[in-house]
């Protein structure tokens, strides 16, 4: 548009000089004038256009621009409309934003995730008014927090195709199997997920404020000290703590690995945990399971190994088991 305007105001200069006089053009000062203004004018029209643009100024705005518009290009499913995407806030490690993130990928739902920094306070407290993962923002709506809430609400409505899941079963033999690894899953897990180069850690702020937030039970005695208790022992003692617990792998794992035989008569079949098809029960276990994965060492049964990773497929989640820790 730019370059045309342009055009259109050097036709007319040309235009004037010419119907103005022709005589008064032939004097030397009067030509350099009007090379001057084409000069001028070339180096806008260059610059108008965004390959000049950007070949000068490298990541100019111009390129910028075109990144915007290609995400806003991708294939979105019914009721997606516009250029602007539905987006998760999220830590990576956390089993409640894995919730939220089963039903975007089992719809198929474009979508942008937004991994936050773990010590990043701004970003969930301006949306939501506090420090919480995740976070749901959808176009034009305000933003909402609370997993199944999120996963209801894009379940349900019927600008995001029809309602996938069944309701959640209230199975008491899972809720056993999950108080009985509850324990050794989070010792294992604490030290790992700070460990893994997950991008909610990417800076030592986030690992810092990660082991500030969780408290963990004292190696030698086993009690969890109180939040003002723990926050008083300081960087040093979190970290040896964790790290104790992390020398302590070989112990939990054995523990753990005990247990995850019980599981495969639990298992209905790959394609959801429950009789009848997918519902908020594989939300749920398949969201613990999927954090799980980044445990090295870990041992599911054939059952449980075809469910995590035929439901990995059907989020869209990739399992850690390629980057265990
Ligand atoms: N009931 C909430 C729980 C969410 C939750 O506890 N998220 C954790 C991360 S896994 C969190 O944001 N904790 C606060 C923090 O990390 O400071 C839900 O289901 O969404």
């Amino acid at each position: 548009m730019l370059l045309l305007l342009l055009l259109l105001f050097c036709l007319l200069l040309v235009a004037a000089c010419f119907g103005c006089s022709m005589s008064r053009l032939r004097r030397p000062s009067s030509r350099r004038l009007l090379l001057a203004a084409l000069g001028l004018l070339s180096v806008l029209a260059f610059w108008s256009s965004s390959e000049g643009a950007a070949s000068f100024a490298g990541a100019s705005w111009a390129t910028r621009k075109e990144g915007i518009r290609t995400l806003g290009r991708l294939p979105r499913a019914a009721g997606q409309a516009g250029n602007a995407l539905p987006e998760l806030y999220i830590y990576d490690h956390c089993p409640f934003c894995v919730r939220a993130r089963i039903i975007f990928g089992m719809k198929n739902i474009k979508h942008n995730l937004v991994w936050m920094a773990n010590d990043d306070v701004d970003t969930p407290t301006a949306l939501v008014g506090k420090k919480i993962s995740p976070i749901l923002q959808l176009p034009g709506e305000s933003a909402m927090f609370e997993s199944l809430d999120i996963v209801r609400k894009i379940d349900m409505d019927p600008a995001w195709g029809p309602p996938l899941l069944k309701p959640a079963s209230a199975r008491e033999d899972l809720d056993a199997v999950d108080k009985r690894t509850i324990e050794a899953v989070r010792l294992l897990l604490r030290p790992r997920v700070i460990r893994a180069y997950l991008p909610e850690f990417a800076h030592k702020d986030g690992r810092t404020a990660y082991l500030r937030n969780h408290p963990i039970a004292d190696p030698v005695g086993g009690e969890v000290p109180e939040k003002a208790a723990w926050l008083a022992m300081g960087e040093e003692k979190w970290k040896s703590w964790y790290d104790a617990h992390f020398e302590n792998s070989p112990a939990l794992l054995a523990e753990l690995n005990s247990v995850l035989p019980d599981f495969e008569g639990l298992i209905h079949s790959e394609d959801s945990v429950s009789p009848g098809g997918a519902s908020y029960d594989d939300i749920v276990f398949f969201a613990k399971m999927r954090t799980a994965s980044l445990i090295k060492g870990l041992k599911p049964g054939p059952r449980l190994q075809a469910y995590m990773e035929r439901m990995s497929d059907l989020s869209q989640i990739p399992l850690y088991s390629g980057m265990a820790v």
